[in-house]
């Protein structure tokens, strides 16, 4: 295979259980992985856990127990969302593996031979929560009057010895990087990037000395490194960084660093910064999506409106999960969920749309030609089905996922569905039956073909429901790549072998909302 593609999640702070944040951005980034593997792509997906820094010393510290320790429970959480959410990650890094301190060093020693990491003391403020040094003209009032950092979050000042990276070096070549095209999306968040950088860059303090939980810094004892220094480089330790392997001349650079809106700064401006400092190539883009909110508010324990997002797939299923948080709202804008709202989507679109026309067919081909697959001959009317069939599912919805737009991608597959429903309630394939058996074949051929080029689309969001459409189709794995939409292989390959489709079962049920919530 060629054409490699590596897609990299933020990486989570193990400081509690997954929210539903943490889900969305692992489910996007899957579908996104699924998308390329299924468009012929060699992929490799990176997830995991970050682990270090003085949010998590302090949340240990809080319970009586180590960092370490914590961070074992936690991750562990983080691993099993991702696998019962079907995330098809190739590597879930820990940032307490010994392989990460060692790129880190590597790559710390990389910027001290630069020149860039001078000793200094840092005196300023510091968010715990966002693990993020501000400048005193980017703090805002809360309501008491006290000082908050942009994102809302309490802030201390500190004063520590403390090693600085030569950020201010970088200003123009990352306003640069910047201003190249498709680096950092949506446009809001490269112009909200554009305006820091344009505002002046001053150098990072990039080492701790007041807790010990993080990595070493190399040749200088009492200081580990700020955690962003560290959690940024695991996106190369992943590939094998400092050692030149396979996995790292394949996928460096990243093609896709996909994160939330508030850490693009970390991303566009620090990473980058550090890689040019290292001299290693930079990312081919950074995208920030937007927050997800519980009916419209964000959630937090004293709301008492926080949900695990596991719960949440075992109440609706994973794949209509994974669907409505990619269906529902734009990709990159902020949006909102509940549970009438997964419920309705899911419904009206996978139950009752999809899965009412695959279920349909299927079940007529079962009961009426003996589940066995014919060659007809297609009217008109029939093309102009497959047609437009194809196009939604090898055109439009590939061309919007490819630039991430994944309701657009969805609501093109949507308009190819109802026409085939359409085409169904038209061409009454069970009044045919009995006037012209012939005909009927041809239409439930048509159909077949159809439910095929549309399962193959969207597998990438509801891969478990997809997958066990085309089980039953018998479809071989091989078969179900973007590749063999619109073609006749499979179909002739399944005629040829005798395959008869057994009495079908649903892939996609109704769901009903608990009469509290309703
Ligand atoms: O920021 N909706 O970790 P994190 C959508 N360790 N996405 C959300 C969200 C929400 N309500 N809340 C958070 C960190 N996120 C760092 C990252 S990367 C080298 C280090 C997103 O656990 C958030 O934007 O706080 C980020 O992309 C991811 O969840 C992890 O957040």
């Amino acid at each position: 295979m060629s054409d490699p593609f590596y897609i990299t999640t933020a990486i989570n702070y193990p400081n509690g259980r997954p929210h539903i944040g943490h889900a969305y951005e692992a489910v996007a980034a899957d579908v996104i992985a699924r998308f390329h593997r299924a468009m012929g792509r060699e992929v490799r997906f990176q997830t995991g856990t970050d682990e270090h820094g003085l949010k998590m010393a302090r949340k240990a510290a809080e319970q009586n127990r180590t960092a370490r320790d914590l961070a074992e429970e936690m991750s562990g959480y983080f691993r099993e969302m991702a696998e019962a959410l079907n995330i098809s990650y190739d590597r879930f890094i820990r940032t307490s593996e010994s392989d990460h301190h060692r790129a880190s060093q590597a790559i710390w020693r990389a910027m001290e031979a630069k020149g860039d990491l001078y000793l200094d003391c840092y005196e300023g403020w510091y968010s715990v929560r966002d693990e993020a040094y501000y400048d005193e003209k980017e703090l805002v009032s809360g309501e008491d009057g006290e000082k908050l950092s942009p994102q809302g979050t309490p802030v201390e000042w500190t004063v520590e010895e403390s090693w600085f990276f030569r950020l201010s070096r970088y200003q123009e070549p990352i306003l640069e990087l910047l201003h190249s095209p498709g680096f950092c999306e949506p446009g809001s968040r490269r112009n909200e990037m554009i305006a820091f950088v344009s505002g002046g860059l001053k150098d990072l303090s990039v080492s701790r000395t007041s807790f010990d939980w993080g990595v070493p810094v190399p040749g200088s004892d009492g200081h580990v490194m700020y955690v962003w220094v560290d959690a940024l480089t695991n996106y190369i330790t992943g590939l094998g960084y400092p050692d030149d392997t396979e996995l790292w001349r394949t996928f460096w650079p990243a093609d896709l660093h996909l994160i939330g809106k508030d850490i693009v700064r970390f991303h566009t401006v620090y990473w980058p910064a550090f890689l040019m400092s290292a001299d290693l190539p930079l990312p081919k883009k950074v995208f920030g999506h937007g927050f997800l909110l519980n009916r419209g508010q964000k959630e937090s324990k004293s709301l008492g409106n926080v949900t695990d997002p596991l719960e949440l797939a075992s109440r609706f299923g994973v794949d209509p999960l994974r669907y409505f948080f990619l269906r529902e709202f734009a990709f990159g804008q902020d949006g909102s969920y509940s549970a009438e709202a997964i419920v309705t989507r899911a419904n009206a679109e996978l139950a009752n749309s999809f899965g009412n026309l695959a279920q349909r067919t299927l079940s007529m081909i079962f009961k009426n030609m003996d589940g066995k697959l014919a060659k007809c001959n297609a009217t008109p009317a029939d093309e102009d089905l497959l047609a437009a069939v194809r196009r939604a599912c090898a055109e439009e919805l590939p061309r919007e996922f490819e630039r991430l737009g994944f309701s657009n991608g969805l609501e093109a597959w949507m308009r190819a569905v109802f026409a085939c429903n359409q085409y169904v309630d038209e061409q009454a394939p069970w009044v045919l039956r009995k006037t012209d058996p012939e005909r009927m074949e041809a239409v439930l051929m048509t159909l077949l073909r159809c439910v095929h080029d549309l399962a193959i689309a969207v597998r990438p969001v509801v891969p478990a429901a997809a997958d066990a459409l085309l089980d039953q189709m018998g479809v071989a794995p091989g078969d179900r790549g973007y590749a063999s939409i619109g073609s006749d292989a499979w179909f002739d390959r399944l005629v040829a072998s005798g395959f008869a489709i057994d009495r079908p079962t649903g892939v996609f049920p109704r769901l009903e909302l608990p009469d509290s919530e309703a």
